[in-house]
């Protein structure tokens, strides 16, 4: 084997990619030369948490989404690596929604065992890709920040792996300019701290406007006043929480609401989603696509269907994360080493029209679950990722839908959670979630 295959990106994705070709290669598999690039000085993705937000240290703009008191938003169980399980890795069976600071813990720990950290090139960003057609291969300009020096290589495939929620989706309402007050986006959010005594206005009713308001109010901001452009989240908040009509204007500090309402806030937190953004990629390997189960231009989800020697992982909206991730990364390993072979282009083309059409006809989140649920299972089959109870998955996602509907403040307080993947149970944490404020992973797993 003397391919050489690129990675863009050490997060969860690009990890799990690092793990697939890692478990080949122990089993007696010839590896291709793989380069990962990333432009963080550590790996971990989103998970490798970082105070600083707008530009980085290298003049690029920082990745990092993630804020300081994050604790998972779904069950882990939902999560859980087949091959690597939360109870092999912690040594005994830990809550189920554990705080940032577990999660990469547990992220980094199936490959921190191995020596595959030294394929990956840190600080190193990629700053351009090409696909030279007479050679059949790409170029890939990468930029070193400590040496600051520019480097081109070749690559037989390229697997993009450097997220999509990252770059925000900045909507502009009328008086942004002249609010007297901070306006910012979640991607810049990092400590709830900072609106003590606040009272907050968040745009957006998804997960960064539930968990970023729900993260204000237990750190005690005055107040939570979530604006909804589409319908309110609707579930049991606060007494200091309320749901209003779409934002129209501001002027000072007052907030003008679609019903006639206005109030006075101190801070607009802009929970309003994210971009898929590649700068490095030209327009004939870029993918465009909507946030959505069924990505456009991806057959299987992974392969960009009008060069098959590209690919990109984890580029979906996502219920199921880290194992999915696997089943993409595992199925992507098995195309570039020969062991799957892809259809003609219309069917894969016909492969995505058909996923985006199931998608439209879901009901409802429950159905879209069991559809990427169904997604992984599908990947797994293919190839030698152990198999897991992928039921098992949707039903701890299905309880814990049911556990939010019953207190949104109260649901990371459960146990009982069964593992897909060696069938043990969560406890519950030993103090609840509103009032747990320290949650270092010492405090978390004592
Ligand atoms: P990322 O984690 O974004 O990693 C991409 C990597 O690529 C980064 O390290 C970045 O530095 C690197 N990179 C980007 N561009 C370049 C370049 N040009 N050159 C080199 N390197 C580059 N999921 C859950 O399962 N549970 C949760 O509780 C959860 N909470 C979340 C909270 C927030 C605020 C956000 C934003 C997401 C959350 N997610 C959660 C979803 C999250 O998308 C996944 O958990 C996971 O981090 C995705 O992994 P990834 O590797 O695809 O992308
Ligand atoms: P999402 O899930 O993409 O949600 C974006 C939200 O922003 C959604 O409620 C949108 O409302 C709202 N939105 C988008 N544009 C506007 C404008 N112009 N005005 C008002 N509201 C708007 O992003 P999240 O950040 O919540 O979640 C992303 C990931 O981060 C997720 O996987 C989590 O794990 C953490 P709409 O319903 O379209 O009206």
């Amino acid at each position: 084997m003397n391919k050489r295959v690129c990675i863009i990106g050490a997060g969860p994705s690009g990890l799990a990619q690092l793990r697939a070709f890692q478990q080949a290669e122990k089993k007696g598999k010839q590896i291709p030369e793989i380069v990962c690039y990333e432009k963080q000085d550590n790996w971990g993705g989103l998970w490798n948490y970082n105070w600083r937000t707008g530009i980085d240290d290298a003049g690029n703009p920082c990745h990092g989404s993630m804020y300081r008191y994050l604790w998972s938003n779904g069950p882990k169980e939902g999560l859980e690596f087949s091959d690597y399980t939360f109870k092999e890795h912690f040594g005994k069976e830990i809550p189920s929604y554990p705080p940032r600071e577990v999660l990469f813990d547990y992220i980094e720990g199936r490959l921190a065992k191995t020596n595959f950290r030294n394929k990956i090139r840190f600080n190193t960003i990629v700053r351009d890709v090409k696909y030279i057609a007479e050679k059949k291969k790409f170029s890939v300009i990468s930029r070193d920040a400590e040496s600051d020096t520019e480097k081109t290589e070749i690559f037989d495939n390229v697997i993009v792996a450097s997220g999509h929620f990252s770059t925000p989706n900045t909507p502009y309402y009328e008086g942004f300019e002249k609010f007297n007050g901070r306006i910012l986006h979640a991607h810049d959010f990092r400590d709830a701290r900072e609106f003590v005594n606040k009272n907050i206005l968040i745009l957006g009713t998804s997960y960064s406007a539930e968990d970023i308001g729900s993260q204000c109010w237990k750190y005690g901001c005055k107040s939570v006043t979530v604006a909804h452009r589409t319908a309110p989240m609707g579930f049991n908040w606060p007494d200091n929480w309320r749901e209003v009509p779409a934002l129209v204007k501001v002027e000072d500090k007052t907030a003008y609401f679609k019903d006639g309402l206005s109030i006075k806030v101190d801070a607009i937190i802009l929970c309003t989603g994210y971009k898929h953004h590649f700068p490095f990629l030209p327009d004939d390997l870029r993918l465009k696509t909507a946030n959505r189960l069924a990505a456009s231009d991806l057959y299987k989800g992974v392969v960009w269907n009008r060069n098959t020697q590209l690919f990109y992982l984890g580029m979906q909206d996502q219920w199921y994360t880290f194992n999915m991730f696997d089943a993409q990364a595992w199925y992507v390993r098995d195309i570039i080493l020969g062991d799957i072979s892809l259809p003609a282009k219309v069917e894969m083309e016909q492969d995505v029209l058909d996923r985006q059409a199931a998608e439209d006809a879901l009901e409802d989140d429950y159905a879209c679950i069991a559809c990427q649920g169904a997604y992984t299972a599908e990947l797994i089959k293919a190839t030698d990722y152990p198999s897991f109870d992928v039921e098992a998955a949707n039903q701890a996602f299905y309880r814990w839908k049911k556990h939010k509907k019953k207190g949104i403040m109260t649901f990371r307080d459960h146990g009982g959670f069964v593992s897909p993947m060696d069938k043990s149970i969560s406890p519950s944490h030993h103090k609840i979630w509103s009032e747990e404020l320290d949650d270092s992973k010492e405090t978390y797993l004592k």
